[in-house]
């Protein structure tokens, strides 16, 4: 499987499933810009079958490397990036939930979950980009989301890519991330204003921004209904003291930027 083929699809399933997505790519090819991918995120369970490094393994074999590692307690999980030497590539940003940090009940209803997926499925290469093999009902979603937002997020849509995220320093009229949220807020769409909407500063080499999840329309094994899917996120990377852009993540921003698809933040 190609590299390329793998973030293509990534990125076609987001699109899908997110009717912002297409907008705002439109909104920015009239503004005439052009959207390059500053990343891609992806979320999994930590259970040895589907972990950080199951999912990284596509992106290894193509050559990207293990670069930075994240803690976020307060949600009970972990991350860790990868990047390739080709600074074309997008970095690949994967966190897992440390499901041994919550209530057996959870942990209960994860299990029933992952005993769905077929033992082949999880050798695939593209377990990254399969979505959710399981059946689930709403009412298990609901149940996971009282304990944790990530866990619901999770188990409503699988494995797939939760945001792409434009690289704002390569643009060139709406390259500032104040003027980009007023252009992106004048056409209607919501940001994140969770610790303010723009996360980070220059001095830490890393500005974010991202629009809160759309609420899309979900099949669960008990009915239709209407859950938070994927947002789009914004980067502004600051060259170091090097002369280099920054090319790594900042724990206290991304707590934040997790909270894109919480529930309570959605319309
Ligand atoms: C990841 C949130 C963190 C970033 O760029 O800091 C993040 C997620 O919501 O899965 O993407
Ligand atoms: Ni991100």
């Amino acid at each position: 499987m190609e590299l390329r083929d793998l973030l293509d699809r990534l990125r076609r399933d987001y699109a899908a499933l997110n009717p912002q997505v297409d907008r705002i790519d439109a909104l920015l090819a009239a503004a005439g810009e052009r959207v390059v991918d500053d990343h891609v995120a992806l979320r999994t369970w930590a259970d040895p079958r589907c972990d950080i490094d199951v999912l990284a393994r596509p992106f290894v074999r193509a050559g990207y490397r293990a670069a930075g590692a994240y803690r976020f307690p307060g949600k009970r999980l972990v991350a860790r990036h990868f990047a390739h030497d080709d600074p074309a590539l997008p970095l690949v940003f994967i966190s897992e939930l440390d499901l041994g940090a919550f209530s057996p009940a959870l942990q209960d209803r994860v299990r029933s979950l992952l005993e769905q997926v077929p033992e082949d499925m999880f050798q695939a290469p593209d377990l990254c980009a399969l979505g959710r093999p399981w059946r689930v009902a709403h009412a298990e979603v609901e149940a996971l989301r009282r304990e944790s937002e990530y866990a619901a997020w999770l188990a409503a849509f699988g494995w797939r890519a939760n945001h792409f995220t434009v690289a704002v320093h390569a643009l060139v009229r709406l390259g500032d991330l104040a003027r980009l949220g007023e252009f992106l807020k004048a056409h209607g769409l919501r940001l994140n204003g969770e610790g303010g909407e723009i996360k980070g500063s220059p001095a830490q080499g890393l500005e974010q921004s991202s629009t809160l999840a759309d609420l899309v329309d979900v099949e669960f094994s008990d009915g239709r209904f209407a859950v938070p899917a994927c947002y789009y996120e914004f980067a502004r990377r600051w060259p170091g003291p090097d002369g280099r852009l920054f090319r790594g993540f900042i724990e206290g921003s991304a707590d934040k930027i997790f909270e894109s698809t919480d529930r309570r933040l959605a319309t």
